[in-house]
């Protein structure tokens, strides 16, 4: 059975749509929107009890929450490749990719629900300005990381990589001129042919 990815690419559903085009998986695209109705539904909810975008049906696997999804594509078809063998680089994986949940997508939130996603009314620009600056302080370490090599685990890309600039999508507007190595890392992943093909969704309907 073709894997089911489940959300429009404008959304967090553009991480498991990227691990599955770096992977070469042939899959099935639901476009549905996170404000559509079905996803509070129970034939949804069956499927994510939160009622959130993405899900994907691996199978009969069925999974939610994007970071896990791309780490579970990456460990089931990328051995070796976006899923590196050594167990050690197998843990620096899940830190960087805790850490983009837990560290670096609260902050880069806020600044873009207060800047850009909210309507006008409900944008709090102290908030915008917190979130900005605690954003900048985690490019910042991902500058100091990223001085002496290409990608977060070394010299290839991983899912490290895919899952921490997924997150920080809007990685450049968040450093300014602060974190030049930064940015020119997030270009090298976002310029890679698969995400080139993943990104390319959003603008289809
Ligand atoms: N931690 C979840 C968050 C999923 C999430 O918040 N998805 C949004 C779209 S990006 C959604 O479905 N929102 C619908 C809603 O809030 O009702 C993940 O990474 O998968």
């Amino acid at each position: 059975m073709t894997l089911k990815i489940y959300g429009i690419a404008a959304s967090r559903a553009i991480r498991p749509l990227w691990a599955a085009e770096e992977l070469g998986l042939p899959y099935e695209h639901i476009k549905l929107h996170y404000h559509a109705p079905e996803l509070k539904q129970p034939a949804y909810l069956s499927m994510n009890p939160n009622g959130l975008v993405p899900v994907i049906d691996d199978n009969g696997l069925v999974l939610y929450e994007s970071l896990a999804i791309t780490s579970y594509l990456a460990q089931r078809y990328g051995q070796g490749g976006l899923w590196p063998t050594e167990v050690e680089q197998q843990a620096r994986a899940l830190q960087w990719t805790l850490w983009a949940a837990t560290e670096a997508e609260p902050p880069a939130r806020q600044w873009f629900q207060h800047t850009q996603f909210l309507p006008e009314p409900q944008r709090q620009s102290a908030l915008a300005e917190a979130g900005l600056a605690k954003a900048r302080e985690k490019v910042l370490l991902l500058e100091q990381v990223l001085s002496d090599r290409p990608f977060l685990l070394g010299n290839e890309f991983t899912i490290a990589d895919l899952n921490v600039s997924a997150v920080l999508q809007r990685l450049p507007a968040i450093a300014g001129d602060s974190a030049p190595k930064a940015v020119q890392w997030h270009q090298r992943c976002f310029t890679r042919p698969a995400a080139q093909r993943a990104f390319a969704l959003r603008d289809k309907a």
